[in-house]
């Protein structure tokens, strides 16, 4: 009865959806006839002329020019694809020339099961053939405990290295006074009092921070120019069987990424304007890599200066929104020349003077993805969609692909255990998924978005809609999702 009575009206018993439209049109005629009978209609229908039609012919001019400035332009081809589809011969692909490259993991000596979880795997999966070496840091002095555990985790061949960041590198930038540091800590508790993750966590914030630049200038990693980054308690879910780093150099790439998924906006409501004010002081343009971050703001000009004017969170000085999206950094494959390079120290050392790292939780992951996409070109940038990769609850695993490009028979591959079933247009080399993870890469919005630069096909409006994204990793069940 209760759902009667609040959705009928005078115009009969319509569901609310319905009766919405109804009353609006009912109100909207009664306003015209009572303006028609007043006897003043002239002098406003002149006004309205005279104003209103004169600004949405401006809207109409400006609108077509702010979306052309904002596109994201369609490339001739695919600029990005997988490295290889399917497994290699490890036995062949390990006995090219190397790059010279480096796993890197920054863990606390607590964590001594998760690292050695997480190079067990990785050596299971990859490094047992590659043996790239692999640099363990800390801020804090290693224990015997953990550098005699994951000393022996490690296959035969690859070296471990226990190094120690070096003084100035971890924590509070040098130049921050004591009364700024007091400063910064209360903002941090204010944080964590309003449910920012890890926002009251002070060594979080320096671990965002040396992520998002010192990392680059350690001493330990000046000798290599690629590095991987791992993570405790990560997993890899197929078996990679080439080199990742010496195909980023043949394809000239400088970033590579597994996931991307939405940034929690309370972290970092001011770091995209941050971003953009750099980008305009320094005269970087705007290209298709960057116009990707946008989430496009329709509004007329006026309400979208006022948005960049008055710095409304997460809008650039046009007023346009940043759609959120960014690489989950604690997966990276990337170029160190780069990022230690004068171009992205730069940014960091400015976004390090607004202070954002503590006076709100800027993140690495952020921070990466504003850089690269501001900095590069976007063939750069590798979507290493063939590549199992778990953290925490959120995952990519490729559909696996046909069976004859699995390798069976082959000596190296032979004690890899079960796989999920091929896919058609899988890509992956022996993936096992696990089936009651969330996913997210697959039918993901944020990767379809941040490939929109290198992307020829690309999903339509309506396959959107239905959740298809021809950029997304196929899903071992539903190779379209
Ligand atoms: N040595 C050290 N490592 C840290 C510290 N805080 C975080 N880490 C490392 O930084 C990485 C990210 O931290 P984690 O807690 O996994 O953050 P999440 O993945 O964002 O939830 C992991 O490799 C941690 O081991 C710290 O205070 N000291
Ligand atoms: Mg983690």
């Amino acid at each position: 009865m209760g759902y009667h009575h609040r959705t009928s009206s005078r115009l009969g018993t319509l569901p609310l959806a319905f009766d919405l439209p109804a009353r609006v049109g009912q109100i909207f005629m009664l306003q015209f006839r009572r303006l028609r009978r007043s006897g003043r209609n002239g002098r406003r229908i002149k006004l309205l002329l005279k104003f209103a039609l004169p600004l949405l012919v401006l809207y109409l001019i400006d609108l077509p020019i702010h979306l052309y400035r904002t596109r994201v332009a369609r490339p001739h081809q695919d600029l990005d694809q997988p490295f290889a589809t399917g497994c290699l011969d490890p036995s062949v692909t390990a006995a090219q020339p190397r790059e010279n490259a480096t796993f890197v993991m920054l863990a606390r000596n607590s964590e001594i099961e998760g690292a050695k979880a997480t190079v067990a795997n990785i050596e299971r999966q990859f490094n047992r053939w590659f043996h790239y070496p692999i640099m363990f840091l800390n801020d804090a002095p290693w224990s015997e405990e953990f550098k005699d555990v994951l000393s022996r985790a490690v296959s035969n061949g690859t070296e471990v290295r226990f190094e120690v960041i070096e003084k100035g590198k971890w924590g509070f930038p040098e130049e921050m006074n004591e009364k700024e540091k007091t400063k910064a800590r209360l903002q941090m508790k204010k944080q964590g009092e309003r449910g920012v993750g890890y926002g009251d966590m002070e060594s979080y914030h320096h671990m965002c921070r040396f992520y998002s630049g010192e990392f680059y200038n350690l001493e330990a990693l000046r000798p290599y120019k690629w590095y991987w980054r791992l993570e405790p308690s990560v997993r890899y879910s197929c078996a990679l069987t080439y080199d990742p780093f010496a195909e980023m150099a043949r394809h000239d790439k400088v970033y590579g990424w597994t996931i991307a998924l939405w940034e929690v906006g309370d972290t970092c409501p001011s770091l995209f304007k941050t971003t953009d004010d750099y980008r305009i002081e320094k005269g970087i343009p705007r290209t298709p890599t960057w116009n990707a971050l946008l989430q496009v703001m329709w509004f007329p000009a006026p309400v979208r200066w006022f948005l960049g004017l008055f710095r409304v969170r997460e809008h650039d000085n046009s007023g346009n929104k940043w759609n959120m999206c960014h690489y989950w950094s604690n997966f990276e494959i990337a170029n160190l020349d780069f990022f230690r390079g004068r171009e992205y120290q730069d940014y960091f050392r400015y976004l390090d003077s607004k202070g954002g790292f503590y006076s709100e939780r800027w993140g690495d992951a952020p921070v990466h993805t504003l850089a690269v996409h501001m900095l590069l070109p976007p063939e750069k940038i590798h979507h290493f969609s063939d590549i199992g990769y778990e953290h925490d609850t959120l995952w990519q695993c490729p559909g696996n692909a046909p069976m004859d490009q699995q390798l069976l028979g082959n000596k190296a591959l032979r004690d890899m255990g079960r796989m999920t079933l091929p896919s058609e247009g899988g890509t992956g080399c022996r993936c096992k998924c696990q089936e009651n993870k969330r996913r997210r890469n697959i039918n993901s919005q944020c990767t379809s978005e941040l490939t929109r630069p290198v992307a020829f096909h690309r999903p339509s409006w309506w396959e959107r809609h239905n959740g298809v994204y021809h950029y997304a990793v196929n899903n071992p069940n539903n190779p379209r999702k």
